[in-house]
C-alpha cells in the first residue's frame, strides 16, 4: 500500500489518509511530491491516468485519487479497526460533518491555507467568521450526540478527525476562535503522536511556496 502525497507543511488534504493510517496502524509506504517544485506530480499523473492532485493511494493494481475516497477504502478494508463510528446514527451524522468539510469551508481554505510550521495572528473575514460559526455548530452537534467515551469528534478517533485535522492547523497557527468543546478536541489532536510526526516533517522540509506563506 503506497500512498502519495505532497508537503507536509502545507499539503492539508494530503494530511487526512496519511494520519488515519497512522493512527489506526495501518502499514504503509509513502512518496512525498512537491508539486510546486519540479515536475514530479504531472509525470505521476499521466502514468497513472489521474488528476494532477494528491493524496493517491495505490494498492496493486488499484489506484485511489481522492482523500475521502481513500478513507472509505480503509474502513471497508479493515472493518475490524472501525475507522467510522460503529453506531449507524453516529456514523451517519460522522458521514455528514466530513462530507460538509470535503466540499464546504472554501473561505477558510482560501483565507487561511494550512501552514504548519507557522504561527501568527490574523484577522478572519466576515465569511470566514460565518465558517468559523459553522464549526461550532457542527461540535456542539457531537457534544451533544449519543456517542463513546473519548477526545475527538465521534468520542474515538474515527475518520472523521481525519478530514478535520487540518482545520486544527489552520485554528491553532492563526489564531481563530471556535468555541471552548473545539479547543478541547484541538488539543487532543495536537497531542496526537502522528500529529506531532506529521508537524516534526513539516518543520524539517526545505520548500517554501509564497502563496501560503502571505
Ligand atoms: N479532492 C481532492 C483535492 C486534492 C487537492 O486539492 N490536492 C492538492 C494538494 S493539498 C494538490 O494536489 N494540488 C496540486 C496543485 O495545486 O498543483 C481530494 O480530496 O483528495
Amino acid at each position: 500500500m503506497h500512498l502519495y502525497i505532497a508537503y507536509k507543511n502545507y499539503s492539508s488534504w494530503s494530511l487526512r489518509p496519511w494520519l488515519a493510517m497512522k493512527v489506526f496502524g495501518i502499514s504503509f509506504e509513502e512518496t512525498l511530491l512537491p508539486f510546486a517544485h519540479g515536475n514530479s506530480l504531472t509525470q505521476f499523473s499521466e502514468q497513472h491516468g489521474v488528476p494532477a492532485q494528491v493524496p493517491v493511494l495505490i494498492v496493486d493494481d488499484l489506484v485511489i485519487w481522492d482523500s475521502l475516497a481513500i478513507l472509505e477504502y480503509l474502513a471497508e478494508r479493515y472493518p475490524e479497526k472501525q475507522l467510522w463510528p460503529s453506531s449507524p446514527a453516529l456514523r451517519a451524522m460522522a458521514r455528514s460533518a466530513a462530507a460538509e468539510m470535503h466540499s464546504g469551508f472554501s473561505a477558510l481554505r482560501s483565507q487561511f491555507p494550512m501552514n504548519c510550521r507557522t504561527e501568527k495572528m490574523v484577522s478572519p473575514s466576515d465569511a470566514v467568521t460565518r465558517e468559523l460559526q459553522r464549526l461550532a455548530q457542527i461540535w456542539a452537534r457531537f457534544e451533544q450526540a449519543d456517542k463513546p467515551e473519548g477526545s475527538f469528534l465521534a468520542g474515538e478517533f474515527s475518520n472523521l478527525d481525519a478530514m478535520f485535522a487540518p482545520v486544527m492547523w489552520r485554528v491553532r497557527n492563526y489564531g481563530l476562535q471556535v468555541s471552548p468543546a473545539f479547543d478541547r478536541w484541538a488539543q487532543a489532536m495536537y497531542e496526537l503522536p502522528a500529529m506531532q510526526e506529521w508537524l516534526a516533517s513539516a518543520r524539517a522540509e526545505i520548500w517554501q511556496m509564497p502563496a501560503y506563506e502571505r
